[in-house]
């Protein structure tokens, strides 16, 4: 199984886009949702099975972000066709480049595009380290962009309403946008392979599978970031998107070595719950072998581990698996496993400390002590969050990521908790007056 993780900006159409992913082969997927925070889907595509996590857009997010980045094997930066919006993109770009995970950037809602697609790959790249490699150009009719040719393989594809593309010849009008395209593509790719510069070095024609397997190397290093475009909405350009993946995102044993800091590591947390009558569950990825219900994970034995549906038991996950662990609560998110110990994650994966701090008190003065339990609760399963005490009052301060991050942190306490809360700004403590000389 491989997995990717979507991210972006908020409403670019991160979950539009895996929607039309996982319609692209009939059977139904299966979902995970945690509202607000990420959804996750798993699917099959072409005989392969494939895991997608969706991180909810917006900064507040980032820290649910980290966790999934690294035990995923891509990362899909999905941002709208608006050079204007670019910027939103820059801390999605910074978290990916820290991650140093294969990355697809995708262009989504070209049937709004206003400007010119090669506008927004340059406004992007003021945000990307990396290179930006175009590897579609769209066709247009009237001034909307109506298919895209693949750079590539240097075939047109024609969108329809809700449908794959149709294959046909490529309009005369993009051709010579094609070859300058296709030329600039082949030079950035060549920056990576001898090969195929002294092939374009001397004018020869290089062979299509020779520059996928350059591209599907360049993209594995991460040297470059290849873009493609589409609109999820109207599900054009989603075959293209899945099938690169297919062919050029690595196999588990990448995550794994990047992973490997104090030695091989079995398993990453990825996202963690708590869902009422099951306690903790935590969504785990195994990176080797020997992951399984009541095998050793993080030094104690692993309680159970069901399918994203926490009902189908999955007594083992084979290396690349997803599966959810329960009653296994020394188990988190954002936590790398060997059998004997659970370390964090690297440093670009920790949440940012969280500078958005509030005085909560319960409603009813009977729920203090199934507040701090709850509190407790919730700090194991967000990494965003913190909780202290105020040294005056003695309630909790509950620190978070931002406004909309403690919204969703209270409705929580309410919903799974059953704990309602009052909440005050957090005092400034009052600066000391120098005595006057
Ligand atoms: N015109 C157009 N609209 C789109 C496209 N893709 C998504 N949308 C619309 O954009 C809105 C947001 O889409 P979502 O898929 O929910 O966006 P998201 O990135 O998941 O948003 P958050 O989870 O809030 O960050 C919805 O109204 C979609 O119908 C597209 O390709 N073209
Ligand atoms: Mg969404």
């Amino acid at each position: 199984m491989r997995v990717f993780t979507v991210l972006g900006p908020s409403q670019s159409g991160k979950t539009t886009l895996i929607d039309g992913l996982t319609g692209l082969e009939e059977q139904r997927p299966q979902v995970l949702d945690i509202p607000g925070v990420a959804r996750v889907t798993q699917f099959g595509f072409m005989g392969d099975d494939w895991t997608a996590i969706d991180i909810a857009g917006g900064a507040e997010n980032l820290a649910t972000a980290g966790p999934a980045l690294a035990g995923s094997d891509a990362a899909v930066l999905c941002v709208g066709a608006d050079p204007q919006a670019a910027v939103l993109a820059a801390p999605y770009f910074r978290l990916i480049e820290e991650a140093g995970i294969p990355c697809f950037l995708f262009v989504n809602r070209v049937d709004a595009a206003e400007g010119r697609i090669s506008e927004v790959i340059s406004a992007l790249q003021a945000y990307c380290r990396h290179g930006i490699a175009l590897r579609q150009v769209p066709i247009r009719e009237g001034g909307r962009i109506v298919g895209a040719v693949d750079l590539i393989s240097e075939r047109a594809w024609q969108y329809r309403e809700g449908e794959p593309s149709l294959l046909v010849e490529i309009p005369e009008a993009v051709q010579g946008r094609e070859r300058e395209a296709r030329a600039e593509l082949l030079e950035a790719l060549a920056d990576y392979d001898d090969a195929l510069l002294e092939q374009l070095i001397e004018d020869r024609q290089p062979l299509t599978g020779d520059v996928y397997e350059t591209a599907t190397a360049v993209l594995q290093h991460h040297d470059l970031v290849p873009a493609l475009l589409g609109s999820a909405e109207h599900r054009n350009g989603m075959l293209r998107l899945m099938k690169s993946l297919r062919h050029e995102v690595p196999g588990v044993e990448a995550a794994g070595k990047r992973l490997a800091q104090h030695g091989a590591p079995l398993a990453a947390g990825l996202l963690a719950d708590h869902v009422k009558h099951l306690g903790k569950t935590v969504l785990i990825r195994a990176l080797g072998a020997g992951v399984g219900n009541g095998r050793m994970l993080a030094g104690k034995t692993v309680g159970s581990i069901t399918g994203l549906d926490a009902k189908s038991p999955q007594p083992e996950l084979a290396p690349g698996q997803v599966g959810l662990t329960m009653k296994s609560d020394h188990l988190s998110a954002a936590q790398v496993f060997t059998e004997d110990e659970a370390a964090p994650l690297p440093d670009w994966a920790q949440a940012h400390v969280p500078g958005f701090r509030r005085l909560i008190e319960p409603e009813h003065e009977r729920d203090e002590a199934r507040l701090s339990a709850a509190l407790e609760r919730l700090s194991e399963i967000d990494p965003g969050i913190s909780v202290t005490q105020d040294p005056q009052s003695g309630h909790a301060v509950l620190a978070v990521q931002g406004p909309q991050h403690f919204r969703r942190a209270l409705a929580k306490l309410s919903e799974g908790f059953g704990v309602e809360v009052t909440e005050r700004t957090v005092p400034r403590p009052i600066a000391r007056r120098c005595a006057s000389p």
